[in-house]
């Protein structure tokens, strides 16, 4: 890329400034074939003058600094402590589907706990023929899978169902992470205990606890158990981070992550739901009426533009703009997102990356053109059944405003003629 600047070497922040101003222009200068001198092409660099870091310096390699604003971040008011709290991943920031282990979110009720895989234990009891206890070298030894899943706290844009709360999607939009996963799935586990699929398991449940203290236990229909959910000890190719369950944790595709337990301990098989506190007090819905959903396992399709948004302003001139952001469903494959500048009064088709994948996350873009203009940016997804994302008011509709739960309503930025986006509700 060119810059327009000649003349004697600027200061860095001269050069900085010049540099953002310049840089829809030199779009446009490089598409027309004009040269202008650029020092950083033209004058040799300190880089290019000394050695770099060798090899041994960095065994396990971390961001380089610059992007040392690329975090998870918390919002300190919203719990009393950080044991049993939350952080956001910083999806503003992040391109593509997978989410670093190192920046995805993390939600515990009782601390992340240190566990040595040789000290980990996962006990299947209850309604089976051969209660069995795996270690975690016996469960290395079972066919294993591989597929992407998104985990999203039903909490996740939760503070957002009174009104715009939060400025930025790392907090509106960030209680979700997406990894490819390695393990064994529950069914073979459970079959192993002498579960028979062909059997009448239509009203047998599982209960499953985590080795930590609030155990954060929950229980599951059988048919999901058998279908899809898999017992992980590989995210993103590596190990789980400690703080997402090391060494292993369950993974339910497209279903709440309160259900994802981490630091998996014990799966029972029970004739009926438990009824814990996790699935009683707490992730459970109030309507208006007083009257409370539950068993709101599956996440419906929702999506949000990452970039531009309050924590990724638009930071160059006029002309092409790429708006870009995520989409998921727990019900399946995302098949369309469409994305709105005016706040939802017309619409354009967005492109995929990549063909939706079921219950993973979705990159889209819309490759367009800016010139100042304000905008209402939305996004709205439609996945492979048809379900099509609700606005804010259709959502309230039907579900009053005493949730905090499954909010999945249309996100709007604000985006203001300086580049700045702001979290607003437009009605
Ligand atoms: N054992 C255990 N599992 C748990 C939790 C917990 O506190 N303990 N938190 C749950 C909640 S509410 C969510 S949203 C997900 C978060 O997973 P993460 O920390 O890997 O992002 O884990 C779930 N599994
Ligand atoms: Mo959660």
């Amino acid at each position: 890329m060119t810059t327009s600047f000649k003349g004697p070497k600027p200061s860095r922040r001269q050069f900085l400034s010049g540099a953002a101003a310049a840089g829809a222009g030199a779009v446009a200068a490089q598409a027309s074939g004009a040269a202008t001198p650029d020092p950083l092409i033209t004058e040799v660099q300190p880089w290019a003058t000394g050695l770099g870091e060798g090899v041994d310096a960095t065994p396990y390699g971390l961001p380089i600094k610059y992007e040392s604003h690329v975090v998870r971040r918390n919002v300190e008011w919203l719990t009393a402590d950080t044991i049993s709290s939350i952080n956001f991943t910083p999806i503003h920031a992040l391109d593509g589907t997978i989410t670093p282990q190192g920046c995805a979110f993390e939600r515990h009720h009782s601390g992340a706990i240190e566990l040595r895989k040789e000290d980990y234990r996962l006990m299947i009891n209850g309604l089976v023929d051969k209660p069995l206890i795996f270690t975690y070298a016996d469960l290395e030894r079972f066919p294993r899978e591989q597929h992407v899943y998104f985990c999203e706290c039903a909490a996740n844009t939760g503070m957002e169902w009174a009104g715009a709360q939060l400025n930025g999607a790392q907090f509106t939009h960030g209680m979700i992470h997406n990894m490819e996963y390695t393990g064994v799935p529950l069914r073979t586990l459970l079959q192993e205990a002498g579960l028979d699929a062909a059997g009448d398991l239509e009203d047998k449940w599982i209960y499953v606890e985590g080795h930590d203290a609030s155990s954060n236990g929950r229980s599951i229909p059988m048919s999901k158990a058998m279908d899809d959910c898999l017992v992980a000890f590989k995210a993103n190719g590596e190990a789980l981070r400690k703080e997402h369950g090391y060494p292993v944790r369950l993974v339910v595709p497209g279903w709440e992550g309160n259900m994802w337990v981490k630091w998996l301990r014990r799966v029972e098989v029970v004739d009926g739901p438990v009824e814990s506190r996790e699935e009683t007090s707490k992730y459970t819905d109030t309507l208006a009426n007083g009257i409370s959903r539950k068993w709101t396992w599956v996440m419906d399709a929702k999506s949000v533009i990452t970039s531009p948004s309050p924590q990724s302003p638009i930071q160059h001139g006029h002309g092409p703009l790429v708006i870009t952001g995520l989409a998921w469903s727990g019900h399946g494959a995302i098949t369309r997102v469409d994305v709105s500048k005016d706040g939802g009064k017309t619409w354009e088709t967005a492109r995929l990356a990549k063909p939706g994948e079921k219950m993973a996350l979705t990159r889209f873009y819309l490759d367009t053109t800016w010139n100042g203009e304000e905008m209402l940016l939305q996004a709205r997804a439609m996945d492979e059944t048809g379900y099509v994302q609700p606005t804010k008011e259709q959502l309230r509709e039907i579900r009053g405003e005493n949730s905090i739960y499954h909010n999945n309503c249309i996100q709007t930025w604000h985006v203001k003629p300086n580049g700045e986006a702001e979290n607003v509700e437009v009605s």
